[in-house]
């Protein structure tokens, strides 16, 4: 029997903040498995050193469920970012190895191929209506069938999505968190002009998502959904924190604008009522976040039963190794929605080599067997960890807000 004779953990940060693992077995096959929780980075990187990598040590790394039941149940406390975290990370490295071992792309252990490749969404972004309308015209150029919109609300510091200048936007951008100024109501008033901008501007040939970050309330949600529904939105997202899963009923009975959400959820039952009651109509719930391609699977699955469909968390602060694993993921599930991409730095792809293509709007996995990721361990030594946080958003009155 193969068995696990090493598991390391890399920190570093190569354009941002990554944590990986990587499990060698007794054969020489290695896996990877991304651990990254930005803002939060060392404390899975200790969880898995400290605690799970000792687990691992003379496991058989074939036993992949196996070990998800005993790295959840062996945990005794449920769930939390970053358990949830730290056994996906083991559970995506053992899918790569299980591939490389039967020979085979995850995606076809999975099921195989239920579509040719996977569509993405863009982001497209501005500080203010003109570089929104500019940026859009130019994902729409390079081919992309899906965009999301985010523009600076006027007068207001912190709007959420906005890049800065031409680089790579990242909100995790300072060594402690940037406090940002949020006013809803300033928010409210101009958001759904700018949606109806690109409409009036590129017309209905494309889907167009928007991203509210969790910043409005229930009924503001119920608002903003009915405002824009001229403009035919692939999904508002996030549209109030969701950890009142109940709270969706009011939105839902106020507005038929798509919703999507579960991008900061790590279990099936963070997203179960939303799911079963049909509260939202796509689920963002991530690999790296939420227990791996085994629990990713497993909420997919339930998600099916609902005609409720994926649109999985793809932000650059997920590895290349998540991209890759959630392409897989998304070439063979039946309910797949959307996948969100924003393309890695330069220094990213040169420490994680992937062989995710982009072309005609789409994602497609690579034919490796495994994820068909590698890790450059000697160039990412090059580039050490910093310490660097999200923003916390405050009200104008300076009490603070969900960010
Ligand atoms: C998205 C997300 C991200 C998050 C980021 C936090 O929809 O892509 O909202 O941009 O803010 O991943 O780390
Ligand atoms: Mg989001």
């Amino acid at each position: 029997m193969s068995r696990i004779e090493r598991a390391e953990v890399f920190v570093a940060s190569p354009g941002r903040n990554f944590v990986t693992l990587r499990i060698t077995t007794s054969d020489g096959v290695t896996g990877l498995g991304d651990a990254t929780l930005n803002g939060r980075e060392l404390a899975v990187a200790s969880y898995l050193r400290d605690h799970l990598v000792p687990l691992l040590i003379d496991r058989d790394p074939a036993r992949i469920e196996d070990m998800w039941q005993f790295l959840y149940k062996g945990a005794y406390w449920r769930r939390g970012p970053v358990t949830m975290t730290a056994i996906s990370a083991v559970d995506t490295a053992l899918w790569d190895i299980k591939g490389k071992v039967a020979g085979l792309p995850v995606y076809q252990l999975l099921g195989g191929r239920s579509r040719h490749g996977v569509t993405v969404y863009a982001h497209a972004s501005g500080a203010d209506v003109p570089s929104l309308l500019d940026d859009v015209e130019r994902f729409l150029e390079l081919g992309y069938r899906a965009v999301r919109a985010q523009a600076a609300v006027p007068e207001v510091g912190g709007t959420y999505g906005v890049r800065k200048g031409a680089g790579i936007y990242e909100p995790a951008s300072t060594a402690l968190p940037d406090e940002q100024p949020w006013d809803t109501d300033a928010y409210l008033g101009f958001a759904p002009t700018y949606l109806e901008a690109v409409r009036e501007r590129f017309g209905f040939g494309f889907h167009l998502l928007h991203d509210v970050h969790h910043r409005l309330t229930p009924i503001e949600a119920a608002q903003f959904g009915k405002r824009v529904e001229g403009c035919r939105l692939f999904w508002m997202e996030d549209p109030t924190p969701a950890e009142n899963q109940e709270a969706f009923r009011l939105i839902r009975r106020h507005t038929t604008t798509p919703i999507a959400v579960g991008e900061v959820f790590s279990s099936i039952w963070d997203v179960q009522q939303l799911i079963t009651e049909q509260l939202i109509d796509y689920v963002r719930t991530t690999v790296v976040h939420a227990g791996g391609i085994t629990h990713l699977r497993r909420i997919f699955d339930l998600a099916a039963l609902y005609q409720v469909r994926t649109g999985s968390h793809g932000a650059t602060d997920l590895s290349p190794v998540t991209l890759a694993a959630a392409v897989h993921l998304d070439t063979a599930v039946p309910n797949f929605g959307i996948q969100e991409y924003m393309p890695h730095a330069p220094e990213t792809l040169e420490v994680f080599r992937s062989g995710v293509r982009f072309a005609d709007g789409m994602l497609v996995p690579s034919e490796e067997p495994g994820l068909g990721v590698e890790y450059d361990a000697e160039a990412a030594a090059r580039f050490p960890y910093q310490p660097r946080y999200l923003p916390v958003a405050r009200r104008l009155d300076g009490s603070v807000h969900d960010w």
